[in-house]
């Protein structure tokens, strides 16, 4: 199977509203593997480095106060087509576009409140992901899950 890795974090308001087990159920039940996982309080510069990519939106600073006002669970998930796959986990960034059936969709009402950072884009989010969780695969934890015969064959 070709593995890939992907950055997934659950933002103050999920971790607030006790939705981290409920989270990490969707991706576990999938058949997807936890790499990483830290609880952190991002500093404010530390979540402008974060969402470099949007510091030209209207909504960057609000975006970069939210996700240092609290608690993020950040994590790394790997398998097959994860960073695809997972985006559609999550569901569209705005709750109100968002299928049911997906994390937003059955969990949040408006953008910018709904647990999640991610983005399909895979220069992004692997920048990302070095960025929170250290280059290379250094902090990453490589081992055999139990149910990878039963979910790849
Ligand atoms: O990956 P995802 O979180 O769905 O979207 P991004 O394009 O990475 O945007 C990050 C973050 O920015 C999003 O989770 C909420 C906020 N945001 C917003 O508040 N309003 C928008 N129109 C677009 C994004």
């Amino acid at each position: 199977a070709e593995m890939e890795r992907t950055f997934i974090a659950i933002k103050p308001d999920g971790v607030q509203r006790g939705l981290i087990s409920e989270i990490i159920s969707r991706f576990e039940r999938k058949g997807y593997k936890l790499v990483a996982v830290k609880i952190v309080i991002p500093s404010k510069d530390f979540a402008q480095k974060h969402y470099h990519d949007l510091s030209e939106r209207p909504f960057f600073n609000g975006l970069c106060e939210f996700l240092s006002s609290g608690p993020v669970l950040a994590m790394v998930w790997e398998g097959e087509g994860v960073i695809k796959y997972g985006r559609k986990l999550i569901g569209a960034t705005d709750p109100q576009k968002s299928e049911p059936g997906t994390i937003r969709g059955d969990l949040a009402v408006v953008v910018g409140r709904y647990k999640h950072h991610s983005t399909e884009v895979m220069a992004l989010r692997q920048r990302r992901m070095r960025l929170n969780c250290g280059s290379n695969q250094r902090k990453l934890v490589n081992y055999t899950s139990n149910a990878e015969k039963w979910v790849y064959g």
